[in-house]
């Protein structure tokens, strides 16, 4: 019987809801900084993360004449104070967990099962969302914190999610990955793993179609249920999701 030995988390989206009121404000902040003549709405921003990774999202908007043309020596100088913007925002205690999250985290981390982190975003933004929002004990309990550049192509392809399973000695069959973007899922399907999608304002209209349970929000058990979008295995009583759930998965 396979069993659930590692929970691989997706950051942007899926522990928090960093993207409109985070990631989005600090590329604005350095865009002004740098004297460009260019605001990412909340729509645009909408439009704009089909594109992973905050410099590749400059050079698309760039290539699509949203910003005028930058040599990409200051596309990387930008993205810099973007990620320094951002971690101010982030340290200012701004942007919560998203519900569920901290309950499953403990959890996890209480039961033995191995975590950790599979990211498109820049470990320098990473840290600052552990140390100001989840806190700093964390950077000992995950086995792993995979992030940004450290591979070559970003989700969706399944690089992050190799390279982080490959550091933590783990079994795809046995790891479940926790997404909240199609471009996550479409990552961890093709890395071969189990997912659990959670989705917000930016994705809840996306394709999770073979996911293996797509919901509203983690949810706490006292709290108002859950909505679920898609429920593959049958799985009963999911007012929240719980590890017992995440169990289950694994088992079918
Ligand atoms: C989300 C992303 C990132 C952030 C910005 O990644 O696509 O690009 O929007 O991060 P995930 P940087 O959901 O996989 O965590 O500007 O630091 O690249
Ligand atoms: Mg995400």
């Amino acid at each position: 019987m396979i069993r659930l030995g590692c929970l691989l988390w997706d950051v942007d989206g899926t522990l928090a809801d960093t993207e409109r009121d985070g990631h989005r404000v600090a590329f604005n902040m350095s865009f002004e900084n740098a004297g460009i003549d260019r605001e990412w709405s909340v729509e645009t921003y909408g439009e704009l993360l089909k594109v992973t990774g905050g410099k590749e999202r400059i050079r698309f908007d760039i290539e699509r004449g949203g910003m005028a043309l930058i040599s990409d020596e200051k596309i990387v100088e930008l993205h810099a104070d973007k990620t320094h913007c951002y971690q101010q925002l982030i340290a200012e205690g701004r942007i919560p967990l998203r519900t569920g999250v901290r309950r499953l985290l403990e959890d996890a981390y209480e039961a033995g099962i191995t975590l950790g982190i599979a990211t498109t975003t820049t470990p320098a933004a990473l840290d600052a969302l552990i140390e100001h929002s989840l806190g700093m004990e964390w950077f000992d309990r995950f086995a792993v914190l995979a992030a940004g550049d450290i591979v070559p192509a970003k989700k969706p392809a399944p690089d992050i999610y190799e390279y982080a399973m490959i550091q933590m000695g783990v079994d795809p069959a046995q790891t479940l990955a926790l997404e909240d973007s199609t471009n996550g899922w479409k990552s961890a399907q093709a890395a071969g793993l189990k997912c659990v999608v959670t989705v917000n304002d930016y994705t809840h209209n996306q394709d999770f179609d073979g996911a293996d349970l797509v919901v509203s929000e983690f949810g706490e058990p006292d709290q108002h249920a859950i909505e679920v979008l898609s429920n593959r295995h049958g799985l009963k009583d999911l007012s929240a999701v719980t590890l017992d759930h995440l169990r289950a998965i694994m088992v079918q």
